[in-house]
């Protein structure tokens, strides 16, 4: 047994092929007569998941034995993309398995497309949660993922006539070789039902209700890259608890009595697919809380082992909560150790206090979580009861602070006094937590002057803190751009930047060396024509690599304004048609390239969808400006999607009215693959501006601060659009693109819905901005130096950075290296 855990598997040719062609004609089925490059892909992935398990049983044991404190990172969403390629980089055996698909007739590329993805989450949030759990894995530190397993991921974007449509992502119809069903991993989820008090205790209630669900685990590994430590990522799907109701079956009733297992599932079925805005339906909040009941109770189970004091679970265990969704981490702690374990209120509170922390990613007011107290009460009526004690308690440390201010306990109160009555997640999660942190210097800066202005007053400014994002090198730059990951491993010597991108700095010792510059335009260029050929195939458009790529890709929302820069792009049309050929022929042609998801009831951000097709339409067939500019939205985008664009852009836009991006995440992925950025002085923006250099980022439009003073006043002020704008809405009310009727309700949110977005405001800046990227680009060898640069000032936006600074400044916990 010791030998086992020691002995690696042999990594020759022969013994990949062996299991390779074990798993086809074991696992599988099938021969590799007729192994088609479904099968390959399966069979070679089972393989790799082999050598996983040996060091996945390794690092859990190991971290067992030794007594690791370890973080819990609880998120609704993770965004994990694929699994395959980025094993075989981790177990760098990817030029092994290249050969021996290859002689056997397969192209890696095409087996590693044979993969959906896991699109567990809607976007920038689920994908940190996937980058965070990799971060942790790489540097050692013994961290969980907690999430869920929808059935059904982030639906499906099909564009039917210009229009979005959604269809289900059935990511579960094959076999999924990246999970592993734990049945013996199973808990009792309880809703609805009513409360006992425990006679003469003051805190201590039993819940009886027989509405029970079982939350069953599938653990996800997270190979590590240069490190023998591999993650996981435990997500649970919800069953019934009884597999059928014996009496129906007995009576007859045969669909009666497997009924419950239909409505149960449901819980875990599908994602909500809201990015930043709060849906308040009650199945979220049952997702929520099935959730949070799971993973609370694995974490109490596995601390249990130990044999310490509950007292002692802040030395063992942190948690991290992933906006307010898991926020109901909270009182479920409190009812285990309340209920269950019979500790008093103080000690209880002590223990959920000094474990749990919250990021907060966004203030738009529509995202805020709310839940209705009727509702809660109905569903979790412990839970609720937990949380107006929790409330009292609170308001009564605040009015001994500060005695007689009404207003300030109306205002910091969790429960707001609306019609019906609300618990604020947000204020529970704060209440509830040691420290709360916003996700970009500027967001944690805003969190403190409004949401959580009444809460630095009454707990003091040290509680909230700033951590800035980042994003996993091995995904966004290691596995979606090799050239160029190859060209930084010749700069530094290794491939060592990978697990420490602080080595990125040696790229500035090369900016003036003529070869390594020539490649590093050469490494661009190829993964522009590979751009161009996966445009080729998923929308039949043509297009010419030697453009300048200018992308937009995130979801649609009307904070990000999409319809900012494709109003831009009509009246870049309108000034092209102006022009004689000739001076037409001088213009530097543009590929304007969007791709994103409207979530399913977001009309207006559907609309937007729609314009940006039927301008790409009108445009891309007018023979008299050919390739001069071109219009493309890509279906479906998704992490995989992101992995082919990120790499190929020259510039890409973020340019979310200033003070409303929390952060972006995908800023920074471009910078680190050598793209420009044109974007407004909002989230982590500023902060790549400050690290790369001015000279190194377009900015424009107005500043976070005087957002407000625009809003207030556009609130009594018709809009004045500038020429350039009012020329944009012109060709669109003349039905250039199409009837112009349809998309009046677009310029009306700028023209008579106040403008919320302030485009009238920042349009003519970024018209500005678009001409000093032109004539910046106009200059190759200019532009070459800005790219190196950049990447080579990158360093920050690790996550591996971000990650060691949660575990230094908020968990507490250390690395802990894998050793047999
Ligand atoms: C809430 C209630 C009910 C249903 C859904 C939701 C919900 C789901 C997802 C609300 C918000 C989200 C996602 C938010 C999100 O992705 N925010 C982004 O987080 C990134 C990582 O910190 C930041 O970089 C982005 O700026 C921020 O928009």
């Amino acid at each position: 047994f010791q030998n086992y855990s020691h002995s690696e598997i042999s990594r020759d040719a022969a013994t990949i092929k062996n299991s390779v062609v074990m798993h086809l004609t074991a696992t599988f089925l099938r021969t590799p007569a007729n192994m088609d490059s479904g099968d390959a892909y399966l069979a070679s992935a089972f393989s790799v998941r082999d050598r996983l398990l040996q060091r996945w049983n390794m690092t859990n044991e190991y971290h067992d034995r030794v007594n690791a404190k370890r973080v819990y990172y609880m998120s609704l969403e993770f965004l994990i993309g694929r699994t395959f390629d980025n094993a075989l980089l981790a177990l760098e055996l990817r030029n092994e398995y290249s050969k021996v698909l290859g002689d056997v007739g397969f192209c890696l590329e095409d087996i590693i497309d044979e993969e959906r993805d896991a699109a567990l989450g809607n976007g920038g949030l689920g994908r940190l949660a996937a980058c965070y759990v990799d971060s942790m894995a790489c540097s050692d530190y013994p961290g969980w993922g907690y999430g869920l397993r929808y059935k059904y991921g982030m639906f499906q974007q099909q564009i039917i006539d210009g229009y979005q449509v959604e269809a289900p992502d059935c990511w579960l119809d094959s076999p999924n070789p990246w999970e592993f069903p734990r049945p013996d991993v199973t808990y009792p989820v309880k809703f609805y039902g009513h409360l006992v008090r425990v006679p003469d205790s003051k805190h201590r209630f039993t819940w009886e209700s027989n509405v029970v669900y079982d939350a069953m685990a599938f653990d996800v590994p997270v190979p590590g890259y240069g490190t023998n430590n591999v993650g996981n990522i435990r997500l649970w799907s919800c069953k019934t608890n009884s597999l059928f109701d014996l009496n129906k079956f007995n009576a007859g009733d045969y669909a009666g009595a497997t009924g419950g297992q239909v409505a149960a599932q449901i819980l875990t079925d599908v994602l909500y697919p809201n990015d930043n805005t709060n849906e308040g339906k009650e199945l979220r909040l049952r997702q929520e809380y099935l959730f949070c009941s799971a993973t609370l109770q694995d974490i109490i189970a596995r601390f249990k082992k130990t044999g310490k004091p509950l007292s002692e679970l802040p030395d063992l265990a942190a948690i991290q909560l992933n906006d307010t969704h898991p926020t109901l981490g909270i009182p479920e702690l409190m009812r285990i150790l309340l209920d269950d374990e019979a500790l008093t209120w103080d000690e209880a509170w002590s223990i959920v206090t000094r474990t749990f922390a919250f990021t907060n990613h966004t203030i738009l007011p529509e995202a805020m979580e709310k839940w209705p107290v009727p509702m809660m009460d109905k569903i979790l009526p412990r839970h609720m009861g937990i949380i107006y004690d929790i409330n009292l308690y609170f308001l009564q440390s605040v009015e001994e602070k500060f005695p007689g201010d009404r207003d300030l306990l109306r205002r910091i109160s969790i429960i707001e006094e609306s019609n019906p009555q609300q618990v604020r997640m947000a204020f529970l999660a704060c209440v509830g937590s040691h420290k709360v942190n916003g996700v970009a210097a500027i967001h944690s800066d805003i969190i403190k002057q409004s949401i959580f202005n009444d809460f630095v007053t009454v707990q003091g400014e040290d509680k909230f803190i700033n951590k800035t994002n980042g994003v996993s090198p091995r995904r966004w730059m290691n596995g979606c751009n090799p050239d160029m990951s190859a060209l930084i491993t010749e700069a530094v010597g290794d491939r060592t930047w990978i697990n420490d991108l602080t080595k990125v700095k040696k790229l500035e010792d090369h900016v003036a060396d003529d070869d390594f510059r020539a490649r590093w335009s050469a490494a661009k260029q190829k993964n522009k024509q590979r751009l161009a050929d996966y445009i080729l195939s998923t929308t039949g458009i043509k297009i010419s690599a030697d453009a300048l790529f200018d992308v937009q890709v995130q979801r649609i929302h009307e904070y990000k304004r999409q319809l900012m820069n494709i109003f831009s792009v009509i009246y870049r049309y309108h000034c092209l048609k102006q022009m004689t050929p000739a001076e037409r022929a001088k213009e530097i042609s543009r590929v304007v390239i969007f791709a994103g998801k409207a979530a399913a009831g977001y009309w207006v951000a559907k609309q937007v969808i729609k314009l940006i097709n039927s301008v790409a339409e009108v445009i891309n067939a007018d023979a008299e400006i050919g390739d001069v500019l071109k219009v493309v939205f890509i279906p479906d985008y998704s992490v995989t999607a992101a992995e082919y664009l990120i790499p190929a852009s020259d510039i890409s836009q973020h340019i979310s009215t200033a003070g409303t991006e929390a952060s972006g995440t995908s800023n920074m992925k471009f910078v680190l693959n050598g793209g420009i950025i044109l974007g407004t002085v909002d989230g982590a923006n500023i902060e790549i501006g400050e690290e790369i250099g001015e000279e190194q980022i377009f900015f424009f439009g107005c500043l976070a601060h005087e957002v407000g003073d625009f809003r207030h006043y556009l609130r009594f002020h018709q809009p004045k659009p500038d020429e350039a704008l009012q020329t944009a809405f012109d060709l669109i009310q003349n039905n250039t693109f199409g009837d112009g009727a349809i998309f009046q309700p677009l310029i009306d949110s700028v023209l008579r819905g106040g403008d919320v977005y302030l485009l009238s405001v920042d349009f003519p800046s970024y018209i500005q901005a678009h001409k000093a990227v032109e004539d910046a680009y106009r200059n190759q060898e200019e532009w070459v130096t800005k790219s190196i640069l950049s990447v080579a000032r990158m360093a920050k936006f690790s996550s591996d950075r971000s990650i060691q600074e949660y575990a230094e400044e908020v968990w507490n916990i250390e690395p802990v290296r894998v050793t047999n």
